[in-house]
């Protein structure tokens, strides 16, 4: 027994696991490198071993601990446990049931417990908190280390457990994420994961192959260490301007000379019928566009100077081709500007946008009414194809919807309508583990309006809600970090409103107005007066 059970560091939890050591290491190689760079605990996970060799094994790897004053877990053998007077038992659902080990192993010992659903938390606060000290929330991602794992629940469903644990005031369980973790994703993870009230976040990772299967575990350690210590995740260059004097139009028109100067690649992978016209919107904003479902080259788009990527999946490409671009615009710190046309009309359609919702960290999520609705769960009926949702005229319910939307998911939300809606719930990327970030609940996400009148024959043209994601990553592509993310995402709103409200004044008729609405885009970019633009914007 090394530690006191309530001053517990769960930052860096380290699962062992023999069957995937490198060659040249050792079980003890590995963990002993881990506990020098940073490991706050170690799990002995010994599967296939008899009783003798696990407990060996545990006590040769209790003397490490000691040595660096790390408390020793054991994996499910609660006698192996109290055997060698370990510092506690980490358990699954199929194992002895909690308040057995409990009786067990006495008052002072660490229990954990493996847990992925909402129920699990409600048994453990009810069993309160003399049973589970902590939970291993997961599994986060696909693993190849554990077999039998649940479906991957991604950072919402670790922040379902987390809200459950405030929802059922279980204060004193400690948490950590488990399950696929690695340096590509961790950042991501600490980010999105937080219950929903902001008061609570995740106290640690728990990793096994990360170190165990690691050529210099020691090495890798270090690299976990550091992004534990980040205390902010940044998806692209932070903004460098705290606060600026400068008025809104005079923002606009250096994101509209930067859009011009850079001339940025938006890399569309959006459904066949939009593809035309984003091409034309895109060239309209002195922008390139390419249409590219090639997964062999996303990570050579992602990096060529001012690449944005727009996903739209109104008509979707292969599932890995988008994991693969997602992966490589956030790998590079590029934007991304998520559309997910019709997210929850069919089944196939709502596992597909949450499978791409989970792999990545989006810029910018745009919507209609009925997607930001769904996407925030606050739909009331079930919305029907790609419904627009223009019915629902509850303005302060779409506000707190789109504010929804941006807090949960750590991102820019746009919805759009009659008016349209933008939302920053990214609080510069910041994340602290445990209690959460003061100051980070819903009613700090900012929430502006843009209102410029009804203009029906905006839906009345194929793909122009599309092309308003296009005019964002256009932006976007030209990003400048003396403005803000929120800033030239409203820009990119107000622009797109204008042009279409003048448009409609122009054209005779529908086809008409999609060439209208083309040349005002092109206009109103060459000219950079955003002073005459329509668009009215309004703090909500
Ligand atoms: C603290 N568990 C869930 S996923 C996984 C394991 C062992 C494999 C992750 O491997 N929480 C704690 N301890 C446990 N043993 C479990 C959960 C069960 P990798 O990091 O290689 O993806």
């Amino acid at each position: 027994m090394i530690c006191n059970k309530n001053a517990v560091d769960y930052s860096l939890y380290l699962v062992t696991d023999s069957s995937m050591l490198p060659p040249n290491t050792s079980l003890y190689s590995q963990i002993e490198a881990g506990l020098k760079n940073g490991v706050t605990v170690v799990q002995v996970r010994e599967k296939d071993s008899d009783t003798g060799a696990f407990i060996d094994e545990a006590v040769r790897i209790k003397e490490l601990c000691t040595k660096y004053q790390v408390p020793l877990m054991i994996n499910d053998r609660v006698d192996v446990a109290m055997a060698i007077d370990a510092d506690g038992v980490h358990v699954g659902q199929d194992d002895m049931p909690i308040p057995m080990v409990r009786k067990l192993l006495g008052p002072d010992k660490i229990i954990g417990w493996s847990v992925g659903k909402v129920e699990e938390v409600e048994t453990l606060a009810y069993w309160g908190p003399e049973m589970v000290d902590y939970i291993g929330v997961g599994t986060v991602f696909p693993t190849e280390t554990k077999k039998n794992t649940k479906i991957p629940m991604g950072p919402r469903g670790v922040a379902r457990i987390l809200t459950a644990l405030e929802d059922n005031k279980a204060e004193w369980c400690r948490t950590v994420a488990i399950g696929g973790l690695h340096p590509t994703n961790i950042e991501r993870v600490l980010y999105q994961s937080f219950s929903q009230n902001g008061k609570r976040s995740l106290d640690g990772i728990a990793v096994v192959s990360d170190i165990m299967a690691a050529p210099d575990a020691g090495a890798a350690t270090k690299r976990l260490q550091g992004l534990l210590k980040q205390n902010a995740y940044h998806f692209i260059p932070p903004c460098s301007v705290e606060k600026s004097d400068l008025s809104l139009h005079s923002k606009i028109k250096t994101v509209i000379s930067n859009v011009n100067d850079k001339a940025p690649l938006i890399h569309h992978i959006t459904n066949k019928v939009h593809q035309n016209f984003g091409a034309n919107v895109t060239l309209s904003l002195g922008s390139s566009p390419i249409m590219s479902e090639i997964e062999s080259e996303a990570q050579d788009l992602a990096e060529l100077p001012h690449a944005a990527l727009l996903l739209n999946t109104g008509s979707v490409a292969p599932v890995q081709m988008v994991k693969t671009a997602i992966a490589a615009y956030n790998k590079v710190k590029k934007p991304i500007v998520f559309d997910p046309v019709g997210y929850s009309a069919t089944e196939t359609r709502l596992l597909l946008n949450n499978t791409l919702l989970s792999h990545g960290q989006f810029t910018c999520i745009k919507g209609n009414i009925g997607e930001i609705l769904s996407l925030a769960n606050m739909s009331k009926n079930k919305m029907k194809g790609v419904d627009s949702g223009d019915h629902i005229v509850d303005k302060k319910y779409l506000a707190l919807a789109t504010k929804t939307v941006a807090y949960n998911f750590r991102t820019v939300a746009v919805c759009t309508g009659e008016d349209d809606f933008i939302a920053d719930g990214t609080f510069g990327g910041e994340y602290k583990l445990g209690h959460g970030l003061n100051k980070h609940s819903l009613d700090d996400v900012p929430c502006l309006r843009v209102e410029n009148g009804p203009i029906p024959i905006m839906g009345q043209i194929t793909a122009s809600g599309c092309s308003l994601g296009t005019t964002i990553a256009c932006f976007l592509g030209g990003y400048d970090s003396r403005i803000s993310v929120f800033e030239t995402v409203t820009a990119a709103v107000m622009l797109y409103k204008s042009a279409g409200f003048k448009a409609a004044s122009l054209c005779q008729g529908t086809a008409s107005f999609q060439v209208h609405l083309v040349d005002t885009l092109y206009n109103l970019f060459q000219e950079n007066s955003p002073e005459t633009w329509t668009a009215k914007v309004s703090v909500v």
